[in-house]
């Protein structure tokens, strides 16, 4: 019998769970397309649910100095809509995050799309019931959803990763981790700062914080690769010729590994003279941006050719950086270019020559402790007023598994994860029916120009389920032998390539303690797998399992 409920989680008990016929999780670039292409493409009934109190994902989060897109802005974008691509323009070669957080309310507000998306609230658990053939999603709040169709839209770097180094708690000053960035910004006028960590993040954030820092002390533990950005403002010009030649542009994009709008040159690095391609390299760096990696076709696949781009770049870091310890620390690479995600700066390398920045080489002085005035290391301690955590993420995996995931009988995401991903096409797991995964491990994802592989995804999804409703299907699911084979692919793409002798890199999951050692993005490029997957849907849905 039921009874009057008279507070809030009472009433929703009685109530029932809120039922969907789809429920994103997610508002950044994925799920933002994703509503719009099952809500008002195909009609269904939507709900996206999003933890942060606004719409972004990854801009939403990220907001630590310096922060901007490596992708050129004039690619990082949605393409799905003609008008849309008329209308917006950016104002930089390389969108700075508050210009990129206004362009995804502007889609959120152009396309309506916030009357779909529940906002301050975090995923906790979603379990598939196998009769009924629903998801059961449960918010931190408290709040039951049900929906046919399960999307995550979690983004692929979106767990923050804050290191377990003793003593953190007892640190008197302040500590943040860019991916968790205060929103009021943090003043660091005056103060001793010290930053963890060389990747993308630090090395856009470095230069920044030197400028108000009283002092900065930069902690590396693996040197890394980064070739300057050059950002500048766009001139009219280009904003013209991208906006009367997008066709052109976007071919490029679709035939491109990365997604990214230019040619991988046609040459090996070792069919020129060295003159040329010290030639060739330098007109690169001057360049500048992630296409330095296109200055040669095999730059990521033969480790005599990578080591020309290594040795260039080493010459550089000498030729830039005045004191030789510093630059020898900072050349130390362990492994070969783009191996791990190559970076691209604004004055990286130079921060270096003020005297307010010094680096500490954490390989061979490694942290032992943070204690109440700063951080110690083997050798020495720096008292610091705050530490800046650029440690990265538990990248790819670990935003799924945060949110508890139950599949058929009770089946965990966690136990069928235990050794690294498995999935088919990065899209579906064995067992979890009717759950999709955007860019998840096993596609390009993170090797990718992130809106490329994002469109493709959502689009590929959308067309599924349109399939579905039209030929009056209701479940579609994985097959354990195509995941084998999938999972199979995977590795053989990464195998291909030097980038699993990045022993550090995040791609293989070797920055989090624990964490299994398996190359997780999909590295055979997006062109090829944009092919496969149109191809499995063409041949009805190979490798997935479909059912009335
Ligand atoms: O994170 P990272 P990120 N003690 O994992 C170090 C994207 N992104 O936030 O290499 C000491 O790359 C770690 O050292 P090591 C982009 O895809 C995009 O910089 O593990 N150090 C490393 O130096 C990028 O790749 C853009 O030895 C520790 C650093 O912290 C991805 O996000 C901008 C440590 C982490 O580097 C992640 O980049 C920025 C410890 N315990 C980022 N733990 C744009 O395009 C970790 N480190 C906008």
């Amino acid at each position: 019998m039921r009874v009057l409920a008279n507070s809030s989680s009472d009433a929703r008990q009685i109530r029932g769970p809120a039922a969907f016929d789809a429920l994103i999780i997610g508002a950044g670039f994925s799920g933002l397309y994703q509503l719009f292409c099952l809500r008002d493409r195909l009609g269904l009934s939507v709900q996206v649910l999003e933890a942060g109190e606004g719409v972004g994902g990854t801009w939403y989060w990220n907001r630590y100095p310096g922060a901007r897109c490596d992708s050129e802005s004039h690619t990082y974008c949605y393409t799905f809509s003609k008008e849309l691509l008329q209308e917006w323009e950016w104002t930089e070669r390389y969108p700075e995050q508050p210009e990129i957080l206004r362009y995804l309310n502007h889609i959120a507000d152009r396309f309506d799309l916030r009357r779909s998306i529940r906002f301050g609230t975090r995923v906790k658990a979603a379990r598939y019931d196998t009769a009924a053939n629903l998801w059961h999603v449960t918010t931190e709040q408290g709040e039951r959803l049900t929906a046919k169709f399960l999307i995550t839209a979690v983004g692929c770097l979106s767990t923050a990763n804050v290191p377990n180094i003793p003593g953190l708690d007892s640190f008197g000053g302040r500590w943040v981790h860019t991916g968790q960035w205060p929103h009021e910004g943090v003043d660091f006028t005056g103060k001793r700062v010290g930053m963890i960590g060389t990747g993308s993040t630090g090395i856009q954030a470095a230069p920044v914080i030197a400028q108000t820092a009283a002092h900065l002390t930069v902690f590396q533990r693996t040197a890394n690769y980064s070739v300057p950005a050059r950002n500048a403002p766009l001139t009219p010009e280009f904003k013209r010729y991208v906006k009367e030649n997008f066709s052109e542009i976007q071919h490029l994009m679709d035939s491109n590994p990365n997604g990214h709008a230019w040619l991988i040159q046609d040459r090996s690095a070792l069919d020129v003279s060295p003159e040329e391609r010290v030639a060739l390299y330098e007109a690169a760096w001057r360049k500048g941006g992630l296409q330095f990696r296109a200055t040669f076709r095999d730059l990521v696949v033969s480790k005599p050719a990578n080591d020309t781009a290594a040795e260039f770049i080493r010459s550089k870091i000498r030729e830039i950086v005045k004191d030789t310890a510093t630059a020898a620390i900072l050349s130390d690479f362990d492994h070969p270019y783009a191996a791990k995600r190559p970076p691209i700066d604004t004055d990286y390398y130079e921060t270096f020559n003020r005297p307010n920045v010094s680096l500490v080489n954490l390989r061979a002085n490694p942290i032992v402790a943070i204690t109440s005035a700063g951080v110690r290391t083997r050798d020495a301690e720096y008292r610091l007023d705050m530490i800046v955590f650029a440690t990265g993420f538990d990248a790819l995996t670990g935003p799924l598994l945060r949110i508890d995931i139950r599949g058929r009988d009770g089946l965990a995401l966690a136990d069928v994860w235990h050794g690294g991903p498995r999935n088919y096409l990065g899209l579906q797991v064995a067992g979890f029916p009717n759950l999709f995964t955007i860019t998840g491990p096993g596609s390009p994802s993170v090797l990718c120009n992130m809106p490329v592989a994002i469109e493709q995804h959502v689009e590929w999804i959308t067309n599924c389920i349109a399939h579905m409703r039209a030929e009056g299907l209701a479940r579609i699911e994985a097959q354990p032998e195509a995941m084998d084979g999938w999972v199979e692919q995977v590795n053989a793409a990464a195998n291909a390539t030097l980038l699993p002798l990045a022993k550090s890199s995040w791609y293989l999951g070797a920055n989090i303690p624990g964490k299994p050692r398996v190359f997780m993005p999909y590295a055979g490029g997006m062109a090829r797998y944009r092919m496969i997957c149109a191809e499995v849907a063409a041949g009805g849905y190979r490798g997935f399992a479909l059912s009335r």
